[in-house]
């Protein structure tokens, strides 16, 4: 979505094909497995495949049919079961869930209405419907729940049901590049008050003073991280956090999650598949813990959330903020490696296309990256549309991520956007690059 403002039957069209692409992948993430493996819980930490389904379409039904057409509760007995906040991840399979039939029986029929408030709606006026932000969202919602079924995927033992092409190869210049890029000091703007589908937490658009630092070029390989491993990084707690040190000792943690050493080799599972841990690929399941040791070690730091965002976004021979590092465009599949079209993350160095005007590679795609800091609100953040999005996180236990990996949507992706978790999560799609302050002149 541009920030120019459209033509509503434009809109219209854009809104219709971004929930159709949403659903499709739904259907592919949830289509791939038995009825079974739709209804066990695959972990503890994710809830059963036919209950982010089923969620799908409860948060489809609540925003779309009631709050942005008006209507009455088509399922009010669902409300509860679907709520996220009543039910633990854990605890979700022993719930009276719809079966796999009936929840898709559900989300059809909220669709077909959805589609009809679409087609009736002006999108214009009230906040929830100008532009199709309700729409956007609610496709938004549905691929970032596509992004936990194929966490859930990446859980579950057997063998593999998802298969992809591998993404691109590094470019020609990949083994020329600097490794770090020096981001200048002095203001910016940071988050956004024009990008129509931009969530409330990305908002509004701000004036950010940041320093001048040295940012990694490309994400923290497994290369780079192997050499962590070896010099004995997991067994020194001069680089931990005393509750990521607490995490490595009570787990035996000695890797990232689905890693194992076999003789003098690393291996790694992913989707099913045993392979050797590719040592040009981007870090991948290591908790915000995992990547501050790894920085420490190697003399540096995660960067703030400001200069991820400045290194992304800001243009110095304009000293504007684009919406993506490449430019305005939407992301394309030469710009960076989104949507799910791989199951891995590309080697450091691809996507030359997608490069910041400083430099900065991949920072759009492949993994998520940890941020230093804590998730909090920007100045003058007004919760919307509802509290339960963002604002009852801020100032918890959680950590931004930012840029998307490989399996999130390019709906779900800007420049601006904000993710958050635990700082011991592993599971996520999750790597970091480091940073550096700039030295004084
Ligand atoms: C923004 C990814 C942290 O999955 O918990 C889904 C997104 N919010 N349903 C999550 C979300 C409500 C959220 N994250
Ligand atoms: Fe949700």
């Amino acid at each position: 979505m541009t920030a120019a403002p459209m033509d509503p039957e434009v809109l219209r069209q854009r809104a219709a094909a971004t929930l159709a692409t949403a659903r499709e992948r739904t259907q592919a993430l949830t289509g791939c497995v038995d009825e079974r493996e739709l209804t066990t819980q695959h972990s503890p930490l994710m809830s059963p495949l036919v209950w982010d389904l089923a969620h799908i379409g409860n948060q489809e039904e609540l925003w779309l049919l009631r709050a942005a057409g008006g209507q009455d509760a088509l399922r009010p007995e669902l409300d509860s079961l679907y709520d996220a906040f009543e039910h633990p991840r854990a605890r979700r399979v022993s719930l009276p869930l719809l079966p796999p039939a009936q929840a898709r029986a559900y989300l059809d029929e909220v669709r077909g209405r959805a589609l009809d408030v679409l087609a009736a709606s002006p999108l214009t006026g009230k906040p929830l419907l100008a532009s199709g932000f309700a729409f956007g969202m609610i496709a938004q919602h549905e691929q970032q729940h596509d992004e936990t079924m194929l966490i859930t995927h990446q859980l579950r033992s057997g063998p593999a049901v998802l298969h992809a092409p591998d993404p691109p190869p590094a470019a020609p210049d990949a083994a020329a590049l600097p490794s770090e890029v020096l981001v200048p000091g002095g203001p910016f703007t940071m988050g956004t008050s024009t990008e129509p589908w931009a969530l409330d937490n990305e908002r509004p658009a701000h004036r950010r003073t940041v320093p001048a630092f040295h940012i990694d070029t490309l994400p923290v390989t497994n290369g780079a991280y192997l050499r962590f491993i070896e010099d004995g990084g997991y067994t020194d707690p001069r680089w931990w956090h005393p509750e990521g040190w607490a995490q490595v000792r009570r787990h035996k943690l000695t890797a990232p999650l689905f890693w194992r050493r076999e003789g003098g080799d690393w291996l790694r599972r992913r989707f099913g598949v045993l392979e050797p841990v590719p040592p040009q690929e981007p870090v991948l399941h290591v908790s915000w813990y995992e990547a501050t040791a790894y920085a420490a070690w190697a003399g540096r730091r995660l960067p703030t959330e400001a200069e991820w965002e400045k290194a992304a976004r800001y243009d110095p021979a304009t000293g504007r903020s684009r919406r993506y590092p490449w430019g305005d465009a939407d992301p394309a599949p030469c710009h960076a490696n989104l949507g799910q079209r791989h199951l891995r993350p590309a080697p450091a160095g691809a996507y030359p296309l997608g490069r910041s005007p400083l430099g900065v590679g991949q920072l759009i795609g492949d993994v998520w990256e940890w941020t230093a800091g804590d998730f909090l609100p920007y100045p003058g953040f007004t919760a919307f549309p509802y509290r339960e999005y963002s604002e009852v996180f801020f100032g918890g236990p959680y950590k931004v991520l930012r840029g998307g990996s490989f399996a999130v949507d390019p709906v779900a992706c800007r420049g601006t956007f904000r993710n958050w978790d635990l700082p011991i999560r592993r599971q996520i799609f999750a790597g970091f690059r480091t940073a550096r302050d700039a030295e004084h002149p």
